[in-house]
């Protein structure tokens, strides 16, 4: 794995988010791109999403960055916010409902000096959290998925942060307010520590799939929303992110996830939008399209690049 030296130790100050991505992880996209990591084969599929995926890359490539953050909805833990902090992680990931289609083999670089920082202010702040240091941990698809498509080489370091499921089990404005606390928490620890860093939200926009899956996974004579009124709620989404209106994006997480039962109860989207300071230039939208019924968008807000009110 090719991988740009970067000493991962405390640099202090400076540091800052130089973009951040809604970057949904359906683990059909890597499948339908034939990565040499991936072991199942496929002939093509879900175009529109990898196309946006393709054209979020060339944006992201012009953005100096040393570090992914990532936040996913499929390393879900319990007691607190756990963060991955293993500097070298390499196996099999095979995905549990889809051993058909992702079978990858990952070696991936940990950014330990950011998470170690993020840990530390999160303490600093009474947010409970939890360094994964288990050199044998199984990284979950999520970060996986979202992780090649975002950077199929690999070649920058990451962080995980996983979902702390317990708020948004038992309350979605709980799970705001939590992530709004790791969100102030992860800028903080980012300028401390020195680092450029880009955001990823892992996760998909409405969320109710098919129960059953096609013989030819890849065949898009089949592939559709589940049903309108989860498309309408898509829409509301995207139409708030284009218009820059991420306030009111946040405010509507807990009746959006509610009614499309949407894995923003990971609380990604939130944790993202707070450390962004909520911008109000318009998100780039990249890309929509369904993955067995699940509604997803490609998107990307970056500071540096956007006009305060620009339209797009
Ligand atoms: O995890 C997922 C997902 N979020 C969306 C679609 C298909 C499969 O897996
Ligand atoms: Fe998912």
């Amino acid at each position: 794995m090719a991988l740009k030296k970067k000493n991962s130790s405390f640099t202090g100050g400076q540091g800052r988010i130089v973009a951040g991505c809604l970057a949904p992880h359906p683990p059909h996209l890597v499948y339908a791109e034939n990565p040499p990591q991936n072991e199942p084969r496929s002939e093509c599929g879900w175009e529109n999403l990898r196309w946006a995926y393709e054209s979020m890359r060339n944006d992201l490539s012009r953005i100096d960055h040393d570090v992914l953050v990532i936040l996913s909805p499929h390393w879900r833990t319990y007691v607190g916010t756990h963060i991955l902090a293993t500097p070298h992680l390499k196996s099999l990931s095979v995905d549990p409902i889809f051993p058909n289609l992702f079978r990858y083999h990952y070696d991936i670089r940990v950014d330990v000096g950011l998470a170690e920082t993020i840990h530390a202010v999160c303490q600093e702040k009474n947010i409970p959290t939890k360094l994964m240091q288990n050199p044998d941990f199984r990284v979950d698809y999520g970060t996986i998925v979202t992780g090649h498509l975002t950077n199929p080489q690999w070649d920058k370091p990451i962080v995980t942060l996983s979902a702390n499921c317990v708020a948004a089990y038992y309350n979605l404005d709980r799970m705001q307010a939590l992530m709004m606390e790791l969100g102030t928490a992860t800028k903080e620890a980012i300028e401390r520590s020195g680092r450029r860093a880009i955001l990823l939200a892992s996760h998909s926009l409405s969320h109710r799939h098919f129960t059953v899956e096609n013989e030819l996974p890849e065949d898009m004579s089949k592939e559709h929303i589940t049903n309108h009124s989860l498309y309408l709620w898509d829409m509301k989404m995207i139409k708030l992110m284009k218009e820059g209106k991420s306030k009111e994006l946040i405010e509507l997480i807990p009746d959006f996830t509610e009614q499309t039962i949407a894995e923003s109860d990971s609380g990604g989207l939130t944790w993202m939008m707070q450390a962004m300071d909520y911008p109000t230039y318009p998100a780039k939208v990249h890309g929509y399209g369904t993955v067995i019924g699940t509604g997803n968008a490609v998107a990307h807000w970056a500071p540096s690049t956007m006009t305060e009110g620009a339209t797009l």
